[in-house]
């Protein structure tokens, strides 16, 4: 019998390949060095940290999980609601296996998590759930007004204690502010791009050039 029909996957997603991990990773770590050597990210400590005397070293402060990945559908094995909906699809069951370009077009780092923005193209957003923004809703809700692929993200690292679900809601945040005109202060132009403030240790880099990064969907059973 395969697996398939035995049981479904914690995850569904795109699984970057180990090359790209690599680049994606060292750039984020570039970034959290540099972030955290900033005067702005210094004064906006407090709203960063409860440890206020203290000086964050953000590589440390974020825990690495795992093989890089951008979520489609997390189905906990079937458990999570419309889980057999999704790996029944067939649009799901065409492309799994295959390879897609990933567009990674930010970095944002917050008190909980840091993840990397994935603005997803059309083809992408036939495997994007229909409800991945509304699910957010009781803990962002704004996230009702956003248009779907909005969730979309790689999570590089959490805070002690933090789940990874935390980065797509932490993105969610973000975009809302961004929705609602709040454009952030503009803190510097970093070589990556421009870096901006959202407050309460909100801090989100749009990239002057996105990264492109190669990726299999696929699921994990982990
Ligand atoms: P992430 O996609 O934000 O990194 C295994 O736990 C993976 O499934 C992680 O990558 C995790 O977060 C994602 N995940 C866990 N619980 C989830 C949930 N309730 N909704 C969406 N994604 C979830």
């Amino acid at each position: 019998v395969p697996l398939e029909e035995t049981s479904l996957p914690l995850f569904f997603g795109w699984f970057l390949l180990p090359g790209i991990q690599d680049k994606v990773r060292c750039t984020s770590m570039d970034f959290l060095k540099t972030l955290d050597t900033l005067e702005a990210f210094k004064k906006h400590l407090p709203d960063f940290t409860v440890e206020a005397e203290k000086e964050v070293d953000l590589e440390q402060y974020f825990q690495a999980n795992g093989a890089l990945h951008c979520t489609t559908k997390f189905c906990d094995y079937g458990k999570a609601e419309g889980a057999k909906e999704y790996a029944d699809k067939p649009i799901v069951k065409e492309l799994y296996g295959s390879a897609f370009e990933l567009s990674l077009s930010a970095l944002f780092v917050t008190p909980r998590t840091v993840g990397a923005r994935v603005s997803l193209s059309e083809d992408q957003l036939t495997l994007w759930p229909a409800d991945a923004e509304k699910e957010a809703v009781p803990l962002v809700p704004a996230a009702a007004t956003l248009p779907a692929g909005s969730r979309a993200h790689i999570t590089l690292g959490c805070a002690e204690g933090v789940e990874p679900q935390q980065t797509g809601f932490d993105l969610l945040e973000i975009l809302a502010l961004q929705k609602e005109g709040q454009e952030g202060e503009l803190v510097e132009e970093m070589e990556l791009g421009s870096l901006a403030y959202y407050g309460k240790g909100r801090w989100l880099l749009s990239l002057r050039e996105p990264v492109s990064a190669q990726a299999c969907f696929s699921s994990l059973y982990g």
